[in-house]
């Protein structure tokens, strides 16, 4: 069998970009497809030029044939993804997720592509009580952005099913790591943090901080994605837990931050978000079964090598400029 060639949808955003690298490192023909509509540039330029790559809206059919010409496997990470940027805006959530899923998928059935791995998200879950979560329980999705992503699943079941395309959903927990922007307001809480504090700021945690989030690392989510795109075996449009299997709650992780940065910075405490899940940890023993995936990098470890980055960035942002950092 020839060796496998991918695309990476989504290819200028955080997991994208360690994606491509990951693939470039590894020797693997790689094409990149985004429509920067969160992504950046930066994260293609760090992955260098050894990549094929298309700006464009996976929505438009004519840019998905393009994008799967060719292709064998395909790491489908392409999304808007942000819970309270899907309650101010619903149809975007939908069209980002689950509009560029089925042209992509229906592309990319009709190019005969052997396997799609995409990202799903443990927002499905909602916020029953019952912990850890398994793939079985029912799904119970909160916010557009949650839905949209267990539409994406169910789209994966039925392209297995009946269209011939082998497709894996992974549900990734919360993923941090470096190079996650944190300049926006839906930015993910990890760059949030790190950042202000960084600056000597107080984070805000929305709520008493007793929320828990099961985080992974992004270089395990790229070794992860690997290792679901290579799997033998057909996955027929199976989901599956990525996560570490472990839970903190955002008190700890401002103690975490304050111990590593060597500060003192106490929280300040806003209402709660709407849409907002209260715990959520993933019992990670199916994917071990399944594709023989074990996350290998600790939270510490993971939230040490994030800090170095951000403080790097930092330095080298006040050395030119002596303003804001990343
Ligand atoms: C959800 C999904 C995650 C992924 C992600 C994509 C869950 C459990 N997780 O992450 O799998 O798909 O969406 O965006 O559904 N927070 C603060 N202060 C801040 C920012 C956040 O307190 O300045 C809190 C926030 O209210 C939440 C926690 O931090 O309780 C994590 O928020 P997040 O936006 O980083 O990620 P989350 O859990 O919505």
């Amino acid at each position: 069998m020839n060796k496998p060639r991918f695309l990476v949808t989504g290819c200028a955003g955080f997991i994208g970009g360690h994606m491509l690298e990951k693939l470039l490192a590894e020797g693997y023909e790689t094409v990149g497809v985004d429509n920067f509509s969160t992504g950046k540039p930066e994260n293609l330029a760090r992955a260098g030029g050894g990549f094929k790559f298309i700006e464009g809206d996976l929505c438009d059919p004519a840019v998905s044939e393009a994008a799967v010409a060719g292709v064998s496997h395909i790491i489908h990470l392409a999304s808007v993804p942000s819970v309270p940027r899907s309650i101010a805006n619903p149809g975007e959530s939908m069209r980002s997720s689950v509009l560029s899923t089925v042209t992509l998928f229906a592309a990319a059935a009709k190019a005969g592509v052997r396997r799609v791995v995409q990202a799903a998200s443990s927002a499905a879950y909602g916020d029953g009580e019952k912990l850890p979560k398994t793939e079985d329980m029912p799904p119970a999705p909160l916010s557009p952005y949650a839905a949209s992503k267990l539409a994406q699943e169910y789209y994966g079941m039925a392209f297995s099913a009946s269209l011939g395309l082998d497709c894996v959903s992974l549900r990734y927990f919360n993923v941090f790591g470096p190079r996650q922007d944190p300049g926006s307001e839906y930015s993910a809480v990890i760059p949030k943090f790190i950042t202000l504090m960084l600056e000597g700021r107080r984070p805000t945690i929305f709520g008493d901080g007793s929320q828990s989030r099961d985080f992974i690392y992004v270089g395990d989510v790229a070794a992860g994605n690997l290792a679901a795109a290579l799997h033998p075996e057909a996955l027929r449009g199976q989901v599956l837990n990525l996560a570490r299997g472990e839970r903190i709650d955002l008190n700890q992780l401002v103690e975490k931050i304050n111990a590593a940065l060597k500060t003192g910075l106490s929280p300040v405490h806003a209402p709660p978000r709407t849409g907002d899940i209260l715990h959520s940890v993933a019992d990670i023993s199916r994917i071990g079964r399944v594709i023989g995936f074990v996350p290998a990098v600790s939270f510490d470890e993971g939230l040490s090598l994030t800090i170095d980055h951000y403080r790097k960035a930092r330095s080298v942002r006040t050395g030119e400029k002596g303003t804001n950092p990343c």
